[in-house]
C-alpha cells in the first residue's frame, strides 16, 4: 500500500484556518488536472477531518487564475495505457486511478461536514465530481463548466450517472452528449452551483468563513455569509434552448437524437448536432445508455457502472485517439474506429457493461 505521506504532497495543499479545513488543489500549469496521488491525499484528508473536531466545514479551491480543475490527467493515463498494450506496463494506473478518483468521489458525497467547493474558472470532468457531490459550489464570471468526455472517447464518469439525468428535463443527457459548457448563470439555474460570487471577492469570502465559523451552526453560518457575497450571475443562455433540447434529446437512440435535430431549423439545433458528430460514435452510444440506466441507480451502483466502462474503454481505441487529438497533438481530427453510429453494434455496447475480469469497484470504508 502507500508508503507516502499524503497528507504532504505537493500538489494537493491541506491547511486548517481557524474551523475550516483547506484544500487547495496545485498543479497550476496542468489547469490543475487530477492524478492517481491528488486523489488518494484528497481521499485520505477527508476522512481524517470527517472525524477531526478541529474541522466544521472543508473549502476546496484551485491554485493560480485560470482553473478550479480542468479533469482527471488523462494524458498520463493514456501513456500507461499505451505502455499496457505493449507489454511494458502492468496497466495499474488504467485499474487504480478510476478506482481511486471515484472512491474520493464517493467520499465527497458521503462527508458529513459542509463542503464548498469554489469552481472559479476551467471546471470540468474530474473537477465536477470534486464539486458537484458537496454541499455547496460557488461560480463566478470565470466559471466554465462541462462534461466533455465524448470528445476524447471517454464518457462522463465521476457520478455524472447519477448527477446529469436527474437534472431537468433532457438537460443533462445535452450536456453529456454535446460536453455543452456551462457559465454560471446557468449552472446556477440547474442547481449544478449553488452560489454565484465575483473572482476577485473569492480570498475575502474565505477570510470572513474563516473568522465566522465556529464549532456549531457551520451550515448556518455559511448560507448567511455566501448570502452576503452572492453576486447577478449574469444571462441565462439554456433557458432559450430547453423547448428543442426536451424535444430532440428524449430517445433511447443517438441516430433518432440527431434526427430530431436535423428535423428543427433553428441554429442551436443545428450547432449541436454538429458537435455531436465530431465525438466518439462508441461514447455517444455508451453515454446514453449510461445516462438512461444512471436515472435507475443509486449512487454507489453509478460509479460502479461507471468503473466498468473505464476498463472497457481503456482496453479499446477511441479514448488513446481523443486523448491524442485534443490534448497531445492538438489536431481536433479524431479517426474513430468504429467511425460511425451505424458501424458500432447494440452487442458492443451491451459487452461494454459487463463486469471486468478485475471485478468490481468496492468501496471499503
Ligand atoms: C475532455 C476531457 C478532458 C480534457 C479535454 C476534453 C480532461 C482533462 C483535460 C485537461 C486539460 C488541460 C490540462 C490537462 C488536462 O482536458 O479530462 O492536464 O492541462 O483533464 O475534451 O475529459
Amino acid at each position: 500500500m502507500e508508503l507516502v505521506d499524503l497528507s504532504s504532497i505537493e500538489t494537493v495543499k491541506t491547511a486548517i484556518e481557524g474551523a475550516i479545513g483547506i484544500i487547495t488543489l496545485n498543479r497550476p500549469k496542468a489547469l490543475n488536472a487530477l492524478d492517481q496521488p491528488m486523489c488518494l491525499a484528497i481521499d485520505a484528508t477527508l476522512k481524517a477531518w470527517a472525524k477531526d473536531d478541529r474541522v466544521a466545514a472543508v473549502i476546496i479551491r484551485g491554485a493560480g487564475d485560470r482553473a478550479f480543475c480542468a479533469g482527471g490527467d488523462v494524458r498520463a493515463v493514456r501513456e500507461d495505457g499505451i505502455a499496457w498494450k505493449r507489454g511494458k506496463s502492468d496497466g495499474s494506473m488504467i485499474r487504480d486511478f478510476f478506482r481511486d478518483e471515484y472512491r474520493m468521489n464517493r467520499r465527497i458525497r458521503t462527508f458529513p461536514k459542509p463542503y464548498l467547493a469554489l469552481i472559479d474558472g476551467i471546471t470540468m470532468g474530474g473537477g465536477v465530481g470534486l464539486s458537484v457531490h458537496g454541499t455547496y459550489r460557488v461560480a463566478t464570471e470565470r466559471t466554465l463548466l462541462a462534461m466533455p468526455e465524448t470528445a476524447i472517447g471517454l464518457f462522463p464518469d465521476v457520478g455524472a450517472s447519477y448527477v446529469l439525468p436527474r437534472l431537468t428535463g433532457e438537460v443533462g443527457i445535452y450536456l453529456a452528449l454535446t460536453g455543452g459548457r456551462l457559465k454560471a448563470a446557468d449552472a446556477l439555474a440547474l442547481g449544478i452551483a449553488t452560489h454565484a460570487v465575483p473572482s476577485g471577492r473569492l480570498n475575502e469570502l474565505v477570510a470572513e468563513l474563516v473568522a465566522s465559523i465556529g464549532q456549531a451552526e457551520a451550515r448556518a453560518v455559511i448560507d448567511r455569509v455566501l448570502g452576503c457575497y452572492m453576486a447577478d450571475a449574469g444571462r441565462r443562455e439554456l433557458v432559450d434552448q430547453r423547448s428543442i433540447i426536451d424535444r430532440c434529446f428524449g430517445f433511447d437512440k443517438v441516430e433518432d437524437i440527431l434526427a430530431a435535430l436535423d428535423s428543427d431549423r433553428g441554429d442551436f439545433a443545428a450547432v449541436t448536432a454538429a458537435a455531436i458528430r465530431t465525438m466518439s460514435p462508441t461514447s455517444l452510444k455508451l453515454t446514453l445508455k449510461q445516462m438512461r440506466l444512471g436515472r435507475t441507480l443509486d449512487f454507489d451502483a453509478c460509479l460502479r457502472m461507471e468503473y466498468r466502462l473505464t476498463q472497457s474503454v481503456l482496453a479499446g481505441h477511441d479514448f488513446y485517439e481523443g486523448v491524442r487529438t485534443v490534448l497531445v497533438d492538438k489536431d481536433h481530427a479524431p479517426k474513430w474506429y468504429p467511425g460511425t453510429l451505424d458501424a458500432v453494434d447494440d452487442s458492443a455496447v451491451e459487452n461494454h457493461f459487463r463486469v471486468p475480469l478485475q471485478g468490481d469497484l468496492s468501496f471499503p470504508d
